[in-house]
């Protein structure tokens, strides 16, 4: 009985792993951006910055080189960093982002952004934007961004935010 049941329970687990293999590799990119967001913002705010997650899947060394985004008049790539002189957060802008070979990227509050500069209009929560993505030897991608509750990093269900 025990070992029907123990045959029964590899047979599933194969199966399960065998169609979970089958769909990442039907639907694989060699690069991916996903679960993109944005903190709303306050109604007079002009800036806002959105965070996402980038899936380099294959074996080439790629750069984000550009963003462009409709809702703000100029998309910057930046860099929160501590100040040396005066220990507070500060950011700069910078000209590229890598995204080395087989690796996972993610731009989060503490680190790297996507700034948007000149906001056509406040950022407000459920919204969604896009932003377009451009890299130095890789088609741009566009990827819908969720406009969030400002300060809380949300879940993600797939691209869905919970
Ligand atoms: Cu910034």
């Amino acid at each position: 009985m025990i070992k029907i049941h123990s045959l029964i329970l590899c047979l599933c687990f194969s199966l399960s792993i065998t169609l979970l293999t089958a769909c990442q590799d039907k639907n694989k990119a060699d690069l991916e951006a996903h679960q993109a967001y944005a903190f709303a913002t306050s109604q007079n705010a002009k800036t806002g910055a959105i965070f996402l997650t980038f899936k380099n899947n294959s074996d080439q060394d790629q750069r984000l080189v550009s963003a462009l985004s409709d809702s703000a008049e100029i998309t910057e790539i930046h860099q929160n960093l501590i100040d040396p002189d005066d220990g507070m957060m500060m950011m700069r802008k910078i000209k590229s982002l890598d995204l080395p070979a087989n690796e996972k990227v993610m731009l989060e509050p503490t680190g790297y952004h996507i700034m948007l500069i000149k906001l056509t209009e406040p950022l407000k929560k459920g919204d969604k934007i896009s932003v377009t993505l451009g890299f130095e030897n890789y088609p741009d991608i566009t990827v819908p961004v969720s406009v969030v509750a400002p300060g809380k990093i949300p879940k993600f269900h797939g691209d869905h935010v919970h």
